[in-house]
């Protein structure tokens, strides 16, 4: 008999203000494919994907929010709850978007009491509008440091770039902090 490899099911949200290309990212991951028009997200998207990443299956469980933020929002509590890794995505070409990040890491302290028990990754997304300055590195530091996230990556939705990265580091960060 051979033998079967555990599959483990994820809950990912992602979060971040309006447009700065969560459904995208999602959709470049899932299909592969990125539309340079996307339809607007009115309230949440959920999607099921198994994938394997070193060796063992994985079935993620994405949440995409739409970037309103409320507060004692009952949606966002909902779905951050039992969640086991979240990207926090902002735009490189929106400063306001990065400065946000710091809003959304609020909203989410009010819902959640032990956060330490979900993973974080930070997202600055459109790295292909290379015209547009990109953060600089001492305010990535910075915000990740009052984050407390150790992980930030620069994506493009519109050419893939570091979108697989993305999915494959949260995994192993979520492996790590449930060790
Ligand atoms: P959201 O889900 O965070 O609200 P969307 O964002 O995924 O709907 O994307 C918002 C807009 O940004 C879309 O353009 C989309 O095509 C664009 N976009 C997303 N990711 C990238 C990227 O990596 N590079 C570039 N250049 N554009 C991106 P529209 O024109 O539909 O508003
Ligand atoms: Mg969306």
């Amino acid at each position: 008999m051979r033998w079967c490899k555990i599959i483990k099911n994820l809950k990912i949200i992602i979060i971040g203000d309006g447009a700065v290309g969560k459904t995208s990212i999602l959709k470049r991951y899932m299909l592969n494919k990125f539309h340079e028009s996307q339809m607007i997200t009115v309230g949440v998207d959920y999607t099921v994907l198994t994938i394997k990443v070193d060796k063992n299956k994985y079935t993620l469980n994405f949440w995409d929010l739409c970037g309103a933020r409320y507060p004692n929002n009952k949606v966002l509590n909902t779905i951050l709850k039992k969640s086991s890794g979240c990207v926090l995505v902002y735009d490189i070409a929106r400063r306001e978007t990065f400065n946000n990040l710091i809003l959304w890491n609020n909203e989410i302290n009010k819902i959640i009491n032990n956060i330490e028990q979900i993973s974080f990754i930070v997202v600055g997304n459109k790295i292909d509008l290379s015209d547009d300055k990109p953060i600089d590195a001492e305010s990535i530091d910075n915000i990740l440091k009052t984050l407390n996230i150790g992980i930030h990556l620069f994506t493009s939705a519109k050419t893939g770039y570091n979108i697989e990265e993305v999915f494959t580091e949260l995994i192993h960060s979520i492996m790590k902090n449930n060790k």
